[in-house]
């Protein structure tokens, strides 16, 4: 059971729990940060201090409701035939030949602002937005022409050669106060051109470095002094600056919006599936907390049930998010090669009842309910049900992010 919720239910005093709740809060966090800003955690901590259970309450949902209704609209902008399309088709799962994808092609594409909404969480989208480098294009006036407000940070994608109209886009949104993050995409291709036209001397580390010391330099010229940098290949999303990409994006954003975008991140490497892990056990973490205070505050209209259609849906949800649904399924075992019933023998999470049914988590309730009897005397039905809950949805995150670590290190050995 988790330290500080046994204190709470414990009722230890409540001035500690005060000063034990932030330095708490960051080590159950992701590295990329958590959900709650910094004006809440002071605000939580008050209500510790003053011993107001209503508050906590209050706060806490507050935030998680705000995290859930949180949208994200990401701009991504640059030359002509850099890959802006591909870029987003692949943040958004998407083949680019599959239904509602973006338009890829050899051949000039995207003339107009398009929105592409995230096909499994609409509340993202990724707007398209119209090259830099066509005749048309002015610095001083294309951030108003595309809306720039409306966004929460821009994407500048570039390839082969760095162009000045992108260090003016880069100088221009910094100068908005906007966020921007500069992405050279194809490295893919450099990295084949160097290997092919010079043999002997390639060294991959070198051409990458190079390739980055490019477009630093380029970026200071022009007055920019600490640009965000990422290579990347749109069709090896898992290699190069990717992953460093979604990190930071996800350490930059406000509080509120990191679960949104963390949802997005695909489980393409071990440390996006931690991450995830990571964000949706602060989730439960906060819920069992809310739901702690709950039970200690009369007639707080109890919310909690353990409702086994609800806990199915909720497993359902984990292996959604970190794609391993039926439909997903079905794809990963096509690429396999393998048949589903082959592959869904090494998923455990596909087996509800028997997650429900393992005994370790009734074994886990019961010791809690002990040690906390001999100190309280008894703990209400509605904690007693909140803690079977925050057991068993932990060990369905728990059992989903395995499995998804087992499917991937399956994908990446064939
Ligand atoms: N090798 C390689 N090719 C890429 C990469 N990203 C995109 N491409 C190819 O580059 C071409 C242009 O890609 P698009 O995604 O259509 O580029 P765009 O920036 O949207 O182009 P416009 O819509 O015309 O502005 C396509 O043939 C893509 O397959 C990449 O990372 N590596
Ligand atoms: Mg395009």
């Amino acid at each position: 059971m988790d330290q500080f919720i046994e204190s709470f239910l414990s009722k230890k005093n409540f001035l500690q729990l005060a000063s034990e709740f932030s330095p708490y809060y960051s080590t159950i966090i992701s590295k990329a940060g958590g959900i709650l800003s910094q004006e809440t955690l002071s605000d939580i901590q008050a209500a510790f201090q003053n011993g107001n259970l209503e508050d906590i309450v209050k706060k806490i949902q507050d935030a998680l409701v705000q995290a859930e209704n949180a949208s994200l609209d990401v701009a991504v902008t640059g030359q002509s035939g850099t890959g802006k399309s591909s870029f987003i088709n692949a943040l958004r799962g998407l083949g680019h030949e599959e239904e509602k994808s973006a338009l890829v092609g050899i051949v000039e594409t995207t003339m107009e602002k398009t929105p592409y909404q995230h096909p499994k969480y609409p509340k993202v989208t990724f707007w398209d937005l119209p090259g830099t480098g066509t005749p048309n294009f002015c610095a001083d006036t294309y951030l108003e022409k595309v809306g720039f407000t409306n966004y929460d940070f821009f994407i500048i994608i570039s390839s082969t050669r760095f162009t000045y109209n992108d260090a003016l886009l880069a100088q221009k949104i910094k100068s908005m106060g906007k966020k921007f993050y500069f992405v050279r995409t194809k490295v893919d291709n450099d990295l084949y051109n160097e290997k092919v036209s010079k043999p002997k001397s390639f060294d991959e580390k070198t051409v990458l470095q190079q390739i980055r010391d490019n477009c630093l330099a380029n970026l200071h010229h022009i007055g920019v002094p600490d640009p965000n940098i990422f290579l990347i290949s749109n069709f090896d999303l898992a290699d190069f600056d990717f992953p460093r990409l979604e990190e930071i994006m996800l350490k930059e954003l406000p509080a509120h919006k990191r679960h949104i975008c963390m949802l997005l991140v695909p489980c393409l490497s071990d440390f996006a599936i931690e991450m995830k892990r990571d964000f949706f056990r602060e989730k439960i973490w906060l819920d069992a907390l809310k739901s702690s205070a709950m039970a200690f505050i009369p007639f707080m209209p109890c919310i909690i049930g353990f409702n086994l259609p609800e806990q199915e849906k909720c497993l359902n949800r984990y292996r959604s998010h970190f794609g391993l649904d039926d439909e997903a399924i079905k794809n990963v075992a096509k690429n396999l090669g393998t048949s589903v019933q082959e592959l869904s023998s090494s998923i455990k999470s596909l087996n509800f009842w028997l997650l429900v049914k393992e005994d370790s988590i009734v074994e886990k309730v019961k010791a809690c309910v002990e040690s906390f009897c001999s100190v309280n005397g008894g703990l209400s039905s509605m904690a007693l049900q909140f803690l079977k809950t925050y057991c068993l949805h932990l060990k369905f995150l728990n059992t989903v992010a395995d499995d998804a670590k087992v499917i991937l290190h399956k994908t990446l050995k064939s």
